[in-house]
């Protein structure tokens, strides 16, 4: 091929290999038009290399024209390189873009259950008064549930509390939370002021207003120089912060083995607010828990000495709470975990 000849195909190929550069869709077919002119067996490459046949005088006039025509493909396929890459990557930000303004998934929040709701707001009332929340097991040995108690193996008072005996000797399901403040008793130095909320378990046949399993909250009070007084006056302060301000409460002589003397706490009826009507059995009053000063002996099972030291107890079914708080009417909604009821207490 001769000089001029050359140099024409040389400027055909740049034109072609330009217009080709510039309609290349994406990377893909840039590679493949890269290889045509610019690869091994590219046709640029070809024709350069038939250069060497040229008489030697001609080889630099075509290499100065071969040399900016590569020089000019290079820089293009360069340019389109990086023009593709930033239109995929415009692309792809664009299919992949966020609403920040669409309105978020909704998160399915659970909720404590009525009976978890009831003991929490008792501990807080009482905590007030600096009662500390403890825990007690609730398979208990015969000693710590009863006797400590001053409830003997062969006591009357045994057939007020059915109870589930495990097949280990001497080991029982608790009756109440009672042994786990002879617990708190034994761990403990006065001043004492412990709650102890748990499950309790009775063998009875399940009906509206009894389980065989169900949750008491039991309240300790130990110091020198403890009153019946002090009694009265920290449960009518529950009873006011629990069930409404300027409710009337009162005592009623009440019976417990380990308490005495003992007595009943009432409420002025939450429904009839005293007038009587059938929810209190036209009574006026509803009984919210049972009390009284600790029996010395329980104290003297409790490590301390009834000379020195005297305290109050008290005791209440805690579904019973929850039902008056809520209008519940049967105690077994609280253990089917029936949602239709749960979801209620949010
Ligand atoms: C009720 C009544 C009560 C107590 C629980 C108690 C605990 C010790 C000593 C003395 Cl270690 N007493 N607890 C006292 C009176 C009543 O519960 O009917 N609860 C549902």
């Amino acid at each position: 091929m001769e000089l001029a000849e050359l140099t024409r195909t040389l400027e055909a190929l740049r034109d072609e290999a330009l217009s080709a550069i510039a309609v290349a869709r994406d990377l893909t077919e840039l590679e493949a038009v890269a290889v045509d002119i610019l690869g091994k067996k590219g046709r640029l490459t070809v024709v350069s290399r038939s250069i060497g046949s040229l008489p030697p005088e001609d080889r630099p006039k075509v290499g100065a024209v071969a040399n900016p025509v590569r020089a000019a493909i290079e820089a293009a396929i360069a340019e389109r390189t990086k023009n593709l890459h930033s239109e995929a990557l415009a692309a792809q930000l664009g299919a992949e873009s966020v609403d920040v303004t669409l309105p978020g998934r909704p998160v399915a929040r659970g909720s404590l259950h009525p009976i978890m709701e009831t003991i929490a707001a008792i501990a807080e009332v009482f905590a007030q008064f600096g009662f500390v929340v403890y825990e007690s097991p609730e398979v208990e040995d015969d000693l710590t549930n009863f006797q400590m108690l001053n409830i003997p193996p062969d006591h009357p008072a045994r057939d007020l509390w059915d109870t589930f005996y495990t097949d280990i000797d001497g080991y029982l399901l608790r009756t109440h939370t009672s042994p786990g403040q002879i617990r708190v008793m034994r761990a403990e130095k006065p001043p004492i002021r412990a709650l102890l909320p748990g499950r309790c378990f009775r063998y009875e046949a399940t009906d509206a207003s009894r389980a065989s399993e169900f949750f008491q909250v039991e309240g300790l009070m130990v110091d020198e120089g403890t009153t019946m007084g002090d009694l009265r006056g920290l449960l009518d302060e529950f009873a006011q912060a629990m069930f409404g301000h300027g409710k009337r409460t009162r005592f009623r002589p009440g019976y417990y083995p380990f308490t005495e003397p003992s007595v009943a706490f009432d409420v002025e009826c939450l429904v009839c607010g005293g007038s009587g009507c059938p929810a209190c059995q036209r009574t006026g009053w509803m009984a919210i828990l049972g009390a009284g000063m600790v029996h010395p002996v329980v104290l003297q099972y409790g490590g301390l000495d009834p000379e020195r030291y005297q305290g109050f107890a008290f005791g209440m079914g805690v579904e019973r709470i929850a039902n008056l708080r809520h209008r519940v009417g049967d105690l077994r909604q609280y253990m089917e975990n029936d949602l239709r009821f749960l979801e209620q207490f949010r």
